[in-house]
């Protein structure tokens, strides 16, 4: 088998990459290692900027978010037992959209489907090779039987723990990374949210987000020690908790039911440099991982994939690699300031082993800060929203 561009792992990097360079008219073939079922059944991101919303409409698989996504002009911070609004539409002229990273990646599936690519679920020992030539091909596995792709160019899509990266010779990458000491356990239930736009919690007991995934789903998370398993926490146990980290009011409004998803996610910040090697490019979480504080997981897939399928355009269109050449740096200029926030806005948010007495006033202090200073509401405003590019 040949094609121009083997894509690595079907999650949203993946599949949009797919959907863009098709939209350009260069053929590709996606493998997965999972089943098609497995990748929607991954209960993950929920929050879409709008330069994300752009990209699906681009490749014309946005209609369904538009109809059934929900927009929020703000969040809210709650902190010292009241909260507090922070206006991003009225500090950025933008909004964000709710719509779950298992809708987005069934609409990226359908489109691909319409439009008669290849995806191999199902594909074991996925293996890049030689992307140092000009001769690359990825090797793997399919009932049972070896077999191959010959292609142009390689694209590493295929999560923190895929194979692309971990392909790259030691001495040709470079890793940052911190690895924050506790985890959010996450639930899902079918309960009207308790606010219609999301709540960012500080509390003394640590970090509770209320988020939601319609108008009738509701995902709430609490920050709990790392080696917390979910057999530890009953239902009963998580409404519990969650209750004793936020307002009263917010309390008084809360409505509580049986978990129809529950899981455990440790925080980590992590990036690969560079994001090219040769004819392999990394792009999303293949390349770089944030605590979900910010939002910005999927995000960033979403802008890797369009910085490398710009770049690949231009490769075919104008035969230049003036673009290729340029899209580690060019992605990695907006993948850190993606980190510096999530890292931040963890930071300010969650309960440290150290955060007692002068680390827990620093955070007030900030959140107060942030909350009263029109240039930091700002600031806040126009990371959440997403950086443009
Ligand atoms: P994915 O989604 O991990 O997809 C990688 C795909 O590659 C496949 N794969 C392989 N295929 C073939 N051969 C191999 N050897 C392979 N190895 C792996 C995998 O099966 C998989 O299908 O990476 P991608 O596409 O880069 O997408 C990244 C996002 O999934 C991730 O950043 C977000 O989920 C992060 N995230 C959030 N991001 C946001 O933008 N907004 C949010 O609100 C948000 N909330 C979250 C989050 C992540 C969370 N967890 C669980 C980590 C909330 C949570 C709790
Ligand atoms: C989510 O809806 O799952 C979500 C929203 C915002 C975040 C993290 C997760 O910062």
């Amino acid at each position: 088998m040949r094609t121009k561009v083997a894509i690595i792992g079907a999650g949203p990097a993946g599949l949009l990459l797919g959907q863009l360079l098709h939209a350009s008219g260069i053929d590709n073939i996606i493998l997965e290692r999972q089943t098609p079922e497995y990748v929607l059944g991954r209960i993950r991101a929920g929050l879409l900027e709008e330069g994300t919303v752009a990209l699906l409409d681009e490749v014309g698989a946005g209609t369904r978010a538009h109809r059934e996504g929900l927009v929020h002009d703000g969040i809210e911070l709650a902190f010292g037992g009241s909260r507090h609004r922070i206006d991003m539409k009225a500090a950025t002229g933008k909004t964000v959209m709710i719509y779950g990273q298992t809708e987005v990646t069934l609409d990226l599936m359908n489109a691909r489907e319409a439009a008669g690519l290849t995806t191999i679920y199902e594909a074991s020992d996925a293996q890049p090779h030689e992307f140092d030539t000009d001769h690359p091909r990825v090797s793997y596995v399919k009932d049972g039987a070896a077999r191959e792709i010959a292609c142009d160019f390689i694209a590493g899509c295929d999560g923190f723990h895929g194979v692309s990266r971990a392909s790259v010779k030691p001495q040709a990458i470079r890793t940052f990374e911190r690895i924050y000491p506790f985890g959010w356990l996450g639930i899902l239930s079918e309960t009207p949210p308790v606010s219609h736009e999301l709540i960012y919690n500080n509390h003394e007991r640590g970090f509770a987000l209320c988020t939601m995934r319609s108008t009738h789903r509701s995902r709430y998370y609490v920050q709990c020690p790392l080696d917390d398993h979910i057999d530890q926490w009953p239902d009963e146990r998580f409404w519990d908790e969650l209750k004793r980290r936020l307002d009263q009011k917010a309390v008084d409004h809360l409505v509580t039911g049986p978990s129809i998803e529950k899981s455990i996610a440790p925080l980590r910040s992590f990036v690969a440099e560079p994001m090219r090697f040769g004819r392999m490019f990394l792009a999303g979480d293949a390349a770089h991982i944030v605590p979900p504080t910010g939002a910005k997981g999927l995000n960033l897939a979403a802008s890797d994939a369009h910085y490398l399928a710009v770049a690949l355009r231009e490769y075919y269109d104008e035969k230049s690699s003036a673009g290729i050449d340029a899209y580690s740096a060019t992605a990695l200029a907006r993948v850190w300031k993606a980190v510096r926030f999530s890292w931040w806005m963890t930071s300010m948010l969650h309960k440290f082993p150290d955060t007692e007495g002068f680390g827990a006033r620093i955070q007030l202090a900030e959140l107060d800060y942030v909350v009263g200073s029109k240039a930091a509401t700002t600031s806040l405003a126009e990371n959440y929203v997403g950086l443009p590019f």
